[in-house]
Formats: C-alpha cells, structure tokens, sequence
C-alpha cells in the first residue's frame, strides 16, 4: 500500500477507536453520543476490513433494541449522554407495546443499510465459522426489520414504502422536505416546549433552523399521542414520502438478504421478488425522464417533489435504472448542477448547486456528504463507469487527507463543517483504500426488468 494511503488509513482507525465505546460506535463525539442505525451500518462496513468483532459487536447492540413489529430504530440511547435533543423523555416510546423494555429508543427509522452491511461484515470475515454463526443470528432480524417496512409503510402493496419523518431520510434538512415543511403552519401551541443542544456543539448556521426543529418536534408529539400505532399515523400524518434513497437501499439490502438466505441454505426466491417489485415500481413511479433522475413522491399531494438531490442517484447502487437510464444519470451528475466532472469544484454537492435553496455549508442543503459518494462511487463501478467513480474515489481520499473526518464538506471551498472525527466519514474512507471489489460481485444487469 502507498505511503500516504497507510497513514490515512491509521488516521481513519484513530478516529473509530476515540468513538468506539465497547458496544457501539458514536457518530461523533459531542454531537452525536448516541447510537445512530444507519451510521452503523456505514461503520460496520469500515471495521470488516480490520476489526470484524466491533463490527458484529456494534451490529448486535443495535438489533437488540429492535422492537417487537420489526421497527428497527434510528436511534439507541446511551442514558450516561443527557444532551442531545430530542431526548428519551421527548419521544415517550414507551407508549407502544412493541418498544423494547429493556433499551430505550427513539420512535423513527433510517435508511435500511443493514442487510448490505451484515454481508459485507460476512464476505470480509476471516474466521469463517463465527462468521456464519452471525450471519444466522442476524438473518431473521433482517427478516423482521425489512418485513416490518413492507407490512407498515406499504399498505397499497405498491413495493414502495413511505417515510413519515425527515429524520427517516437520513438527510432532514433537505430541501425536498420544505414544500411540506411549509404546508405544516403550526399555532404556538402546537409546537412543543423543547430545547436544542445541536447548536452548543457546531454553529448554528451549518444547522437547520428552528422552524425546521418545530416541526419536527411537532411530528414526534403527533406519533407519541398515537401510541406509535401506524394505522393510526398514517389517517393524519402531513408527512407521507415515498423516498428515493429510503427504497433504493431497501431494495439493494433485500437483495443483499437474498443472498445472506442461499449462504443459509434458505429460500431466497419470495425476497428476489419482493427487490424486482420494488425496482420496477421505482422505474415506473419515481423515474423523471426530462432530467434524469428519480424523484420522491409526495403521497399527501399524489405529486413528486421536484427538488433534485445527489441522494436520488442512489437507485444506481442497488442496479435498479437500465443501461440507457444509468447513462442519462450520470450526464446529469455530470452537468452543472453536480458537477462530477467540473475541476473547480468538489463534486457532488447534496443539492443542485443552482437550486434555489443551495447552501454549501448547511447540513444536507449542498454540502458534500461521504456516505452518498461512496454509495454513487460503488453505483458507477456497478455500471461501468469507472471514470466517474476513479473521481469520487478523490474526492473522498483528498477530503479526508487534507481537511480531515469531517461529517461534511463545502464543494465551493472543499473545508470540512459540521461534526469533526465523524465516524461513517472515517469508516467510509478506510474501506475506499482498502476496498475490495470482489465483494461486490453482484451481477451488474439491471433489476428493474
Ligand atoms: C443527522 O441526523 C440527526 C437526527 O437523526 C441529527 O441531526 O441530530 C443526519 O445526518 C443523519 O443522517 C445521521 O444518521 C445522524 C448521526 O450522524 O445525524
């Protein structure tokens, strides 16, 4: 290995050791002490390469909060961290039956990486035995976790599930959720009495405002005063979104459980058909021919949100467009807005840099975001395209070189904002030196057929 890339890669395993704390992993140190679902799932996929019992470790501590219906949550208290916001008390799980006793939770999901990471964690595994015995143990949670989303978030048995909170985005201070944020007009005292803490640790202008934090403290109140009852949700909820890279990573992880199941010696045929009903329904539903991209679909409006977000290529990684529609994507990664092949800038900005909400510091609203280049590097190698992802490959090794393990970036500038000794950024980079494509061995032939 290169000399640089070694020292890079101690770098990156410094930072997962200063935010490892024996059962998980922090995303960052101040600002987020809790563990997060999804940045476990990233930083799962970072310590296969060189610490596979953290890796199952970190993985099982999250399972074992799962609740009993399969809802597997975005976040798992740590009770010695009091200040993050919303806190336990805010988000009384408790109210449903189906939160575990034992843990507590946050009542929102996030994006369903898991599957994907548990067999990464098995395909790099040298100790093949206990490899197999994790991947045994995990199989009917994963199971679970994906039926759970398919039986709840689906109820029309389209094959695409909704998310009701910008926090199950994964990315809440996004631009696609303003028309909806807008629509949401609160009285004062529908908005409950809460404080922030994000704000002490990073500067509040690379954050989301507090009309953005109104609602989504309101949206929680709303699910808690519903005793986390999803029928009951869904009647009234004002935020109802079939998102692109949500459906897009379940239908990559159902794949990915598919093939843990023929591993297993069980019957992956009923999951391969769920991943095919899931593809083509994002062809058919989600697909925007005149710019070459997939949209989220409001299902309160019936309409698309037309806000065109580097996450919505994500469709790539999980092999859904065919190869003439991978082609008009990446001429769109490649035109202005994204700027994957412009020199002056660091590609790819979150958010269309000529959208009218761009805002290269602030979180989600165009800044560059490792976890989606690495998924868009990993999509563009599946079609080929190996140009383009040689170009995000650098970016992220000189990203993190030069500014260090940022949770992200400015494109215009290339610093690094938000969270420093951010986990999945550090996780992410490690396994961008010491990637091994054979893991990758999916077939590269479209699912969407
Ligand atoms: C950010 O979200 C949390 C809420 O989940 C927050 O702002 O407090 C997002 O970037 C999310 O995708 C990420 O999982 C989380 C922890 O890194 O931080």
């Amino acid at each position: 290995m290169h000399k640089l890339d070694e020292q890079l890669v101690q770098r990156a395993q410094r930072i997962l050791d200063f935010n490892w704390n024996g059962e998980y992993t922090q995303p960052g140190p101040r600002l987020y002490p809790h563990q997060w679902s999804w940045d476990s799932g990233l930083i799962a996929m970072g310590y296969a390469h060189y610490a596979q019992d953290r890796a199952t470790t970190e993985l099982t501590h999250l399972f074992d909060s799962q609740w009993t219906n399969g809802l597997l949550p975005q976040i798992v208290f740590n009770p010695r961290f009091g200040e993050y916001f919303p806190g336990i008390d805010f988000w009384h799980a408790e109210r449903s039956p189906n939160a575990p006793r034992e843990s507590k939770t946050s009542g929102v999901v996030q994006p369903p990486i898991h599957a994907t990471a548990v067999l990464y964690v098995y395909r790099h595994a040298q100790d093949e035995a206990a490899a197999k015995e994790f991947l045994g143990r995990l199989f009917p949670k994963l199971r679970a976790w994906h039926d759970y989303l398919y039986r709840e978030r689906d109820p029309e048995g389209e094959g695409l599930v909704y998310i009701r909170h910008p926090w199950e985005s994964g990315m809440d201070n996004s631009p696609m959720w303003d028309s909806i944020m807008e629509r949401l007009q609160l009285l004062p005292e529908q908005i409950p009495k809460y404080r922030r803490a994000d704000t002490h640790f990073v500067t509040a202008g690379d954050r989301p405002l507090d009309a953005a934090y109104d609602r989504f403290a309101y949206l929680v109140k709303f699910f808690a005063d519903r005793d986390y009852d999803e029928a009951k949700i869904r009647e009234g909820c004002p935020f109802l979104v079939q998102d692109v890279l949500f459906n897009a990573l379940l239908c990559r992880a159902d794949q990915d459980l598919a093939q843990i199941a023929r591993v297993l010696g069980e019957d992956p045929t009923p999951l391969e058909k769920r991943t095919r009903k899931t593809a083509r329904a994002m062809n058919e539903k989600l697909w925007d021919e005149q710019h070459g991209i997939y949209l989220d679909f409001d299902l309160t409006t019936g309409r698309p949100l037309q806000v065109y977000v580097a996450p919505n290529f994500v469709p790539l990684y999980a092999a859904i467009p065919d190869e003439g529609r991978a082609s008009r994507m990446v001429d769109s990664l490649e035109s202005a807005g994204f700027g994957l092949s412009d020199e002056s800038l660091t590609p790819v900005p979150s958010y269309d840099r000529y959208g009218f909400a761009f805002f290269p510091t602030r979180y989600w609203r165009g800044p560059v975001w490792v976890n989606i280049n690495w998924l868009l590097m990993r999509g563009l190698q599946r079609y080929g395209y190996e140009e383009q992802a040689q170009r995000l490959r650098e970016t992220i090794l000189s990203l993190c070189r030069d500014q260090g393990f940022y949770e992200y970036y400015d494109p215009t500038t290339g610093f690094g904002h938000g969270s420093d000794l951010f986990s999945w950024t550090a996780a992410l980079c490690l396994d961008v030196v010491l990637e091994d494509r054979t893991s990758e061995n999916l077939p590269s032939k479209h699912l969407g057929e």
